[in-house]
């Protein structure tokens, strides 16, 4: 970024920053006249921890696609600036894995590595999220998640091998600059994991359907009054629809209807009969129901939209336009019984916001 276009970018993240946590006009004046002079100094400035906290929660309340933003002020920033190593990069990553599972009461947390600044080698995470299962291409079709197979083949190419399972965790791959990736495997006791049951129908078990507790996305960038934090991964929990309606039920991924319809003996020779509409349900009943019982935080699409509603309350109570994207925030069931469907939002971009960035390359 030119410096011009970064000081603007520096100086209205600091004004509406300081506004919302009720500085002083005079140390907000003062701030801008330090960012001012770093940037002429040195090409960019750098944030307070201050500036980072309530920045990394900014983005997450300007992030359209989110229906959980009802919780964006009680995100935790993990600040991991210091970090040079890979070796330090994935300690600290799993340190978040460790943090934000608490044992299944999952906190909504985010770790910030330095960011992308000229003259310094750019740190990035290959992951798209910490914790996920491998995909592998066999003469009988894709094994595990067909969403992994370009990463799963770069983690075999540094020497990870895989237990060929439905459900290998990939290991963390981090690179610094432009050195060879480093793989981490994670260490088994750090992944909480939930076996899929459902609540009246034994058969569901014979699936051997099993899911990871956090999503934890590492593959965006985040980016904050002009500054680019290209590694900064973070994690609330799950709607249960995520998992049930989409990662086990599209085609191009577990593609589990066919299953679920098996074992709930439904009549699937003809589509009029809604086989996968049942199938979806009952799913998507047992992921909610397998979190609970496990004790691993987890919200029904229903609560979640009704938690969305209360955020745009309270968004219009601070006089803040809420933004959104309809397309992704209507949840992928039953959409029509929630709110949002029934809505309209205003698909404006504001930053701090988390943005797809390139992936790493070789
Ligand atoms: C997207 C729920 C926390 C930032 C989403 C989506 C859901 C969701 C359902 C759509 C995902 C998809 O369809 O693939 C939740 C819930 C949370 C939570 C229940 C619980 C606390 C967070 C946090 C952040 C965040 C902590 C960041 C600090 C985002 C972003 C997207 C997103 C950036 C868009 C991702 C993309 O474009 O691929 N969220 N979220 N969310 N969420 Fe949240
Ligand atoms: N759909 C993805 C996860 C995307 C982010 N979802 C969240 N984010 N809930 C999946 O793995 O199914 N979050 O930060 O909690």
């Amino acid at each position: 970024m030119e410096p011009i276009q970064l000081m603007e970018a520096a100086e209205q993240f600091i004004r509406t920053c300081y506004r919302e946590l009720d500085k002083t006009t005079d140390e907000t004046e003062r701030r801008v006249q330090e960012v001012r002079q770093m940037i002429e100094q040195q090409g960019y400035y750098e944030h307070t921890t201050e500036e980072l906290r309530h920045g990394a929660k900014m983005a997450w309340r300007n992030s359209n696609r989110c229906i959980g933003r009802f919780f964006w002020e009680s995100l935790l920033v993990i600040d991991e600036r210091h970090v040079e190593t890979e070796e330090e990069m994935a300690q600290a990553m799993l340190r978040h894995i460790d943090f934000a599972t608490n044992g299944g009461k999952i906190r909504p947390t985010i770790t910030v590595f330095a960011p992308a600044v000229a003259g310094r080698a750019p740190m990035r995470i290959w992951n798209d999220q910490l914790i996920r299962y491998a995909g592998y291409e066999t003469e009988y079709g894709v094994l595990g998640d067909p969403v992994s197979l370009s990463l799963t083949k770069l983690c075999e190419s540094l020497g990870w091998q895989g237990k060929g399972t439905n459900y290998d965790v990939l290991p963390l791959v981090v690179q610094i600059g432009d050195r060879t990736p480093q793989f981490f495997e994670i260490p088994q006791e750090l992944v909480l994991e939930v076996p899929i049951v459902h609540p009246d129908l034994p058969g569901f078990a014979d699936l051997a359907l099993q899911w990871y507790g956090v999503p934890i996305v590492s593959n965006m960038r985040m980016e904050i009054g002009g500054i680019h934090y290209l590694a900064a991964p973070f994690n609330g929990w799950y709607m249960g629809t995520e998992i049930g309606a989409r990662n086990f039920a599209d085609q191009e991924r577990y593609n589990m209807l066919p299953k679920v319809a098996e074992v709930m003996g439904l009549d699937t020779s003809r589509e009029a009969t809604l086989w996968r509409d049942k199938a979806l349900i009952e799913l998507n009943v047992a992921v909610l129901h397998s979190f609970k019982e496990k004790g691993v935080s987890i919200v029904d699409h229903h609560t979640a939209s009704q938690q969305f509603k209360r955020f745009e309350e309270r968004e219009e109570k601070c006089s803040r336009a809420v933004t959104g994207d309809w397309t992704w925030l209507v949840p992928p069931i039953s959409g029509t019984a929630t709110h949002i469907f029934h809505s309209l939002y205003d698909n404006t971009i504001h930053t701090p916001n988390f943005f797809y960035q390139d992936k790493p390359e070789l």
